[in-house]
Parts: C-alpha cells; sequence; structure tokens
C-alpha cells in the first residue's frame, strides 16, 4: 500500500510530507520533483505568494545513493516566507529572539467559504490563523512533490499524466473529451492556462483580468488525462476498491474543488444509454504489446476498439485500458479583496471578511495538483494488482500480465 501524509503551515517553517510504501530500487530524479514543484507555482492568475517562492523538495530519509531503498521517503519543502512570518508563527511560547517579520494582529473575521468559521468553531480557537494556515492550498505543493515520485513508479509500466484546463468561469472548451492524451501533453509548459485552445485561453484571461479588477476571484475546471494505465486497477467486487470512487476523494481533497466528474461525467445523467456508451469492436491488424512501438506496453493491452470513451477508461470501478479522465471543478477562490460581509467573532457585529493575500485564480495550479493526486491513486492501485517490494518485481510481474493478457485477448486477423 502507497500512502502519505503531510504537515506544515502556510507560513510555518516549511511542508513535510512522508510517503510509504515505495518499492525499493527507483532511480528517483528530483530534478523531476522540482520541475512538477514549478508547474504548480505557475499560471495566469496567481498572486505574489509565488513570486517569493521557489519551491524544491529536500529528501530527508528513505533514499540512499540514488535509489529508494524501501523505507518511508520524508521530504521537505521550505517556506522562504517564514523569514516574513517568525514573529507571527513562532513555535515556542514566547517570540524567540532575533525572530523576523511583524506582528500581526489575530485574524477574527471569517471569510466565507473558507475554513475559517467551520474550524474555528470545531477547535475552539480564538484566532483564525491557526485556521487558514494549515487549510492553506498552501499544503498542495507537499502533494505535487510526492506525486512526482509516484509518477516515477508509474513511468515503470509504462503510465503517463497530463492535464488541461477546460474551463475558467463561464468561458469553456466545447467538449474537452475532445482533446486526446497527445494534444494536452502538447501544451507548452509556457501557455498561461495550460488550455489546448490560444483563442478560449484569451478569452479566459479576460475573464481573470476582469473578476481581479472587481476585486473578485474566479474558479474553473480541469481535466486529467492518464495514458496507457494498465487495465484491471481497481475492483468492482467491494465498494471501497472501486477505483472512481478512490480517484474522486483523491481530487475533491484538494481545496475548492466541488465536484469530480469522470469521462462524460455529470452529462451522462441526460445522454440515452445508446448515446453514451461505449461499444466494444473488434480491432484488426494491430500487433500485440511486443509489436514494433517496443515493449514497454504502447500498444494497446485487449485487443478491441473503443470508438468512443465517454467513460473516462474506467468501467465497473475498474480500468479498462483506455485513456483515464477525470474532471475537477473548482469554486472561486474565498478570499475577496472586496469582502463579502461576515461577523467579527470578538464582537459578534457585523464586519467585511478579512481580506488576506491570495490569488484572483488558481485553476492552472490546481491540475497539477490533480495530476498528481491521480497518480498517488493509480500508483497505489499498481502496487496493489501488481505488488513487488523491488521496483524490479513489480515490473516483473506488470509485463507477465499485460503479455498474458494482450495474448488472451489478441485480435484475430
Ligand atoms: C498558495 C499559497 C498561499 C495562497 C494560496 C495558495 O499563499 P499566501 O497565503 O501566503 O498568499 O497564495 O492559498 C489560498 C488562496 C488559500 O485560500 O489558501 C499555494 O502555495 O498554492
Amino acid at each position: 500500500m502507497l500512502r502519505f501524509l503531510t504537515a506544515g503551515e502556510s507560513h510555518g517553517k516549511a511542508l513535510v510530507t512522508i510517503l510509504e510504501g515505495l518499492p525499493a530500487g527507483l532511480a528517483i530524479d528530483f530534478e523531476a520533483v522540482t520541475r512538477e514543484l514549478r508547474r504548480r507555482q505557475g499560471g495566469y492568475g496567481r498572486g505574489r505568494r509565488m513570486a517569493i517562492e521557489s519551491d524544491r523538495a529536500e529528501p530527508l530519509s528513505g533514499v540512499r545513493h540514488g535509489l529508494s531503498t524501501g523505507a518511508p521517503i520524508a521530504l521537505m519543502i521550505p517556506n522562504k516566507d517564514w523569514e516574513n512570518w517568525q514573529r507571527t508563527m513562532h513555535v515556542e511560547p514566547e517570540q524567540p529572539a532575533g525572530a523576523t517579520g511583524p506582528d500581526r494582529p489575530m485574524v477574527t473575521r471569517p471569510r466565507p467559504g473558507h475554513a475559517d468559521l467551520a474550524g474555528v468553531v470545531k477547535y475552539g480557537h480564538d484566532d483564525i490563523r491557526n485556521v487558514l494556515e494549515r487549510a492553506s492550498a498552501r499544503e498542495t505543493a507537499a502533494r505535487v512533490a510526492i506525486g512526482a515520485i509516484a509518477r516515477q513508479i508509474l513511468e515503470q509500466v509504462g503510465t503517463e499524466i497530463v492535464s488541461h484546463v477546460t474551463s475558467i468561469g463561464l468561458v469553456s472548451l466545447p467538449d474537452a473529451l475532445a482533446i486526446s492524451f497527445e494534444d494536452a501533453r502538447a501544451i507548452g509548459d509556457d501557455a498561461p492556462l495550460h488550455c489546448v485552445d490560444p483563442r478560449v485561453e484569451r478569452e479566459m484571461i479576460a475573464e481573470i483580468d476582469r473578476a481581479r479588477e472587481a476585486g473578485d476571484t474566479m474558479g474553473g475546471s480541469f481535466e486529467v488525462i492518464a495514458h496507457d494505465v494498465p487495465p484491471g486497477l481497481g475492483s468492482y467486487a467491494q465498494w471501497d476498491r472501486k477505483l472512481d470512487g478512490r480517484l474522486a476523494q483523491a481530487l475533491m481533497s484538494i481545496p475548492a474543488i466541488k465536484a469530480v466528474g469522470i469521462g462524460r461525467g455529470p452529462a451522462a445523467a441526460s445522454l440515452p444509454g445508446s448515446r453514451l456508451h461505449d461499444e466494444i469492436l473488434p480491432r484488426h491488424g494491430l500487433q500485440g504489446p511486443q509489436g514494433p512501438q517496443g515493449p514497454q506496453g504502447r500498444q494497446p493491452v485487449v485487443g478491441v476498439s473503443r470508438p468512443t470513451n465517454n467513460a473516462g477508461g474506467l468501467e465497473g470501478g475498474v480500468t479498462n485500458g483506455e485513456d483515464l479522465r477525470i474532471s475537477g471543478y473548482m469554486k472561486p477562490i474565498a478570499t475577496l479583496m472586496k469582502p463579502l460581509g461576515s461577523v467579527d467573532l470578538t464582537t459578534m457585529t457585523e464586519s467585511p471578511a478579512t481580506i488576506e493575500r491570495s490569488d484572483v485564480c488558481a485553476v492552472p495550479a490546481a491540475a497539477v495538483v490533480g495530476e498528481a493526486m491521480v497518480a498517488l491513486v493509480l500508483a497505489d492501485a499498481a502496487m496493489e494488482k501488481f505488488g513487488g517490494d523491488s521496483v524490479q518485481e513489480l515490473v516483473d510481474n506488470f509485463r507477465a500480465f499485460r503479455d498474458r493478457t494482450a495474448a488472451r485477448f489478441a485480435p484475430r486477423q
């Protein structure tokens, strides 16, 4: 079982994460981890915090001479902004001598839509800062760092994960499912919103600009696409083994995600079965996984053809060998520069909500976090199916399954 925990406050010293269950012998590429962290920091609509940070994960354990040992991997991502917050966020009972940054007053006016009010009620705090520091989406940097390691496990079974932004506010791509894995993979890292269509992207930017000028914020949606996913991950046999349920929980756990769609998503409810379900046709003239495209599982393992993929690669909670497609729908960020009405909890009188530094739109960042969460769930499901305490064992088991399956379901000429 691959599992992880994170710790750390937005303006504390650092974020920390532990990834447990990683097989031994994985040559971990930490530059790839840094690249993913950089992707998360980008995107049009981000605020000033991202100009301060240049996130890097420092490995503390579980890796020796570049290879995973099978022991838990601990990573630390220092917060550069800590320099400006030591007097506000110190751990010690008294402010330590030499602590830097201003002394900030208590936060007492909860922001509608943030964890502020529910958090102080639940934990009995007076200062909302005790809530918002941990509820902040800053925590997702830790998920992206370990997600980058999960991706490296998935590479061993040939799986790649990409994402693209499908809507901002009311501006959306006409049909996200029409975008192929290759189209989404080809989006340049410099694309401001990571949308496949530059014309739609310009309209999305205008939507964000309008929100910024009005002191408002903007949500949107993104789709994660995983390609060459081994068939047979997850199970229909028990509710908590269904991979669609596991993926939905993983995506819903990203701050501000309010809905998740798999394949055609909620639109599936309004189509007749004859137009929704993806027909199964014989595949002709293709060779098995050992064919011309090499031994990396690049050829379909199951020798059938699916002309459509409304199911998003999952049937019965099990991967079917098609691209896995899952969308996340993000509400607008709760911190508004023109704040909504609230109550000051010290006096219980009407007062506008607190203004904290924030982003106008973080949908592109949420898409990168979505990729990381999908990677973590798929890597866990792959470990569950193929097992192994070393990467070699995992790959051997995967190849045996793939080759046996490809032979059983080979197209008949
Ligand atoms: C974020 C860091 C935060 C916010 C944002 C996401 O930094 P700061 O609070 O210092 O500006 O930019 O978090 C929120 C909008 C939120 O409501 O939590 C990050 O690293 O992604």
